[in-house]
């Protein structure tokens, strides 16, 4: 699904070519070529026996072999060198030839090829999925968070997220002293596996973002002032377009001092909201801690920005420092060894979930912990549900086995945003359709409400990922009970109590020679 083009291409060469016409050429002395791989890595040396195969090869074929297309190409060439030996000179030939024409038809060709897909500039609603209404079309009214509920409860009435007061514009955010500001965004174009779109509806229908949390006694939304900033347009035909615009709302609330918290949608709105957040404060001024089963640093490939991609555009464009991006439960097939020597050679720092294989859970995220407080910097945490395990969150679009349980995730989440500061939040990748229970809802929205928790315990002064409410970790008994029943704290037994309504006592168990009522 992220794979490199190359090594799906080179997968893909199990079978001969016929042969091009051979071109004589003259023998070259110098010999074995080293092989081009990526900057770093040392040259693969051919065989000599390939060496000599490859010497009345034409002079374009030797070069496309001996390059990051051909040899190159292969994570592991020794495997394919053994694939070619027990081959006749003239199939291996034939066979580079096979290589060397899918590379070719892989290529962008511009007689064939759209360079770029044209849009109709002539359309007089070019821009209507994203134009904003002119205020003076609206009623008038004191800037600030408005309560669109009826009910004193916030749990029916109209959704929002975290049963929150709405904000529309700036202005409220400013006016009402907001500290988060969550808003939907609801692209999936980002992904072949899409329907992320749903997630922000989904997130709003289900509770769980808000409400006390057992382990510290704190209920986010009583210490912050949390919003509604809607949904965020975007063009669900074009990434490209939508993620510039994404870029522009993000920055608007992180502007009025908000913190944003974005729910998508795929994760190829990392790079709009990261990037957003370098416009307003600065570029490489804080960390990343990237919550994923994928790495997402995915380049080279024709679409500039898709869901496995948002974290070399950060990193190549300067937005990110990457000795400041922490990966978390990385597992599964990608990347390969080159995306890990990537994200080694960048100063990138990682932690797959076969390192907590090796090590063990607690070892490997105190880790995660301590590194991302000795950055020193505040932060920006993308969570891409993807990370947690499929038994917890079947709704999403990449699923892989073996990662995090909400138990584990859970406190983790919640520390972090305790101990850092935090610019911004994302979590991304909820594709609710494909959940035929409301889990992965709930279960994204406590992911949410565990950074709310963190935030708002270091509002309170309770910045320590260890803190926890000792009235729920210790039942102090039985000196607790003893000290309630000395100060008259104890229930008084009343054998009658759930018999009758007051004021129309009847016979009861207590009444002597009266009948027990049926139930
Ligand atoms: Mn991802």
């Amino acid at each position: 699904m992220h794979r490199n083009l190359h090594t799906l291409l080179a997968a893909a060469v199990i079978w001969p070519v016929t042969s091009l016409a051979q071109v004589e050429r003259p023998r070259d002395a110098e010999a074995p070529a080293p092989v081009a791989t990526e900057a770093g890595e040392k040259p693969v040396e051919l065989p000599r026996w390939l060496e000599r195969r490859l010497e009345d090869a034409p002079e374009e074929l030797r070069e496309f072999f001996l390059s990051d297309e051909g040899v190159g190409a292969y994570p592991k060439p020794e495997r394919l060198f053994e694939k070619l030996k027990p081959k006749t000179r003239e199939a291996t030939i034939a066979y580079i030839e096979g290589m060397k024409f899918l590379a070719d038809e892989a290529k962008f060709d511009p007689e064939t090829d759209m360079a770029s897909i044209p849009l109709n500039t002539d359309s007089s609603s070019f821009n209507s999925w994203k134009v904003m209404r002119p205020k003076e079309m609206d009623p008038e009214r004191e800037p600030g968070p408005i309560n669109i509920n009826y009910y004193a409860s916030s749990r029916f009435g109209i959704a929002t997220f975290a049963g929150a007061p709405v904000a529309v514009y700036p202005e409220d955010l400013e006016a009402g002293n907001v500290d988060v500001a969550i808003v939907g965004a609801p692209l999936d174009m980002g992904s072949g596996y899409r329907g992320q779109r749903y997630g922000p509806q989904a997130m709003r229908a289900v509770y769980g973002m808000v409400g006390e949390d057992m382990a510290t006694m704190i209920a986010p939304e009583q210490v912050l002032t949390i919003v509604d900033y809607g949904d965020i347009a975007v063009d669900n035909m074009s990434t490209e377009i939508s993620v510039h615009h994404v870029r522009e709302r993000v920055r608007e609330i992180a502007n009025a001092g908000a913190v944003p918290f974005i729910v998508g949608g795929d994760h190829s709105l990392e790079y709009p909201n990261v990037a957003a957040l370098a416009d307003v404060h600065g570029k490489k001024s804080f960390g990343v801690i990237h919550f994923d089963a994928h790495y997402d640093a995915g380049r080279g490939r024709a679409h500039w920005i898709t869901h496995g991609q948002p974290v070399y555009r950060l990193v190549k464009e300067g937005h990110v420092d990457p000795a400041s991006y922490i990966q978390v439960g990385l597992r599964g097939p990608w990347p390969g060894p080159d995306g890990f020597e990537w994200m080694r050679n960048n100063g990138m720092r990682y932690h797959t979930m076969a390192e907590v294989e090796k090590k063990g859970w607690d070892t490997v995220m105190t880790t995660a912990l301590r590194e991302a407080r000795e950055g020193g910097k505040p932060i920006y945490i993308s969570f891409d549900v993807d990370v947690l395990d499929p038994a917890y969150m079947v709704g999403t679009g990449t699923p892989v086995p073996g990662g995090l349980t909400m138990r584990e995730a859970i406190p983790l989440i919640r520390g972090l945003c305790a101990e850092n500061e935090i610019l911004g939040f994302e979590i991304v990748e909820v594709a609710p359709m494909l959940d035929p229970t409301y889990a992965t809802a709930l279960n994204a929205n406590f992911i949410v409400h565990a950074c709310l928790t963190g935030m708002a315990m270091r509002k309170e002064g309770f910045d320590d990922a260890g803190y926890y409410s000792d009235l729920t970790t210790e039942h102090r008994q039985p000196e607790a009970g003893e000290l309630g029943k000395a100060e008259g704290k104890q229930v008084e037994v009343d054998e009658g109590y759930a018999w009758s309504p007051p004021g129309q006592r009847r016979a009861g168990p207590l009444d002597e020679g009266g009948e027990s009522p049926q139930l």
